[in-house]
């Protein structure tokens, strides 16, 4: 993925049906395609009539949305963070596989959660809370613990000083057409095809400094 503009909508590391049967070939198709690349379509709009701000990376505009032009404020929020939430979820996925989380991170969640199937509990929660359109997140907070938050629309942790480690995207789009409105068992679904291995590289880069 690239990170900057003009922001390019790089192709899936996985091929669309790379996540059936819990995720469904036109879901991943119609998501990266025409949802993601909206965002990005919109972004790179945007930057076009703000030059200066055309050399920060993505989560640079993100974290500083305070200190933008009040105009391109919002516009930056929603479509910046679609960019950043959308390419995060999909860099969280992977063919089904039984793997769990190992190494450290899943030493972190066995220390913060008591069990992964604690986690997992607590997470599906998260998701499901979610009113409307948002995500669920796990993060790292200021303090190096993994905390499980929720975001609305496409607001993102990063503001907040929180670095994401995994999420989900609980917009309908992301499910509708295989699960209907049963969120729950698309997030069971979900938990088949996580990336934990991303998952670990983010762990461990938040402690690299
Ligand atoms: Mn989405």
């Amino acid at each position: 993925m690239n990170s900057q503009y003009k922001f390019i909508n790089t192709p899936l590391p996985y091929g669309f049906n790379a996540l059936e049967p819990y995720i469904d070939a036109k879901t991943m198709e119609l998501h990266h395609n025409r949802h993601l690349q909206t965002y990005i379509d919109n972004l790179n709009d945007i930057l076009k009539k703000q030059p200066r701000y055309q050399n920060w990376p993505l989560e640079k505009l993100l974290l500083n949305v305070a200190s933008l032009p009040e105009d391109i404020q919002i516009p930056v929020k929603n479509n910046g963070g679609g960019v950043f939430n959308h390419q995060f979820f999909f860099a969280g996925l992977i063919n089904p596989s039984s793997d769990g989380p190992n190494g450290l991170l899943s030493h972190a969640l066995y220390d913060e959660f008591g069990s992964f199937k604690a986690f997992q509990q607590k997470f599906k929660e998260a998701a499901l809370s979610v009113f409307g359109s948002g995500y669920a997140w796990l993060i790292l907070n200021a303090g190096g613990y993994l905390k499980i938050i929720t975001t609305a629309n496409q607001d993102t942790p990063l503001p907040y000083g929180f670095w994401p480690i995994l999420n989900i995207d609980v917009w309908e789009h992301a499910y509708y057409l295989k699960h209907y409105n049963k969120r729950a068992d698309y997030v069971n679904d979900w938990f088949q095809v996580v990336n934990w291995e991303f998952a670990e590289k983010r762990y461990l880069r938040c402690f690299d400094g």
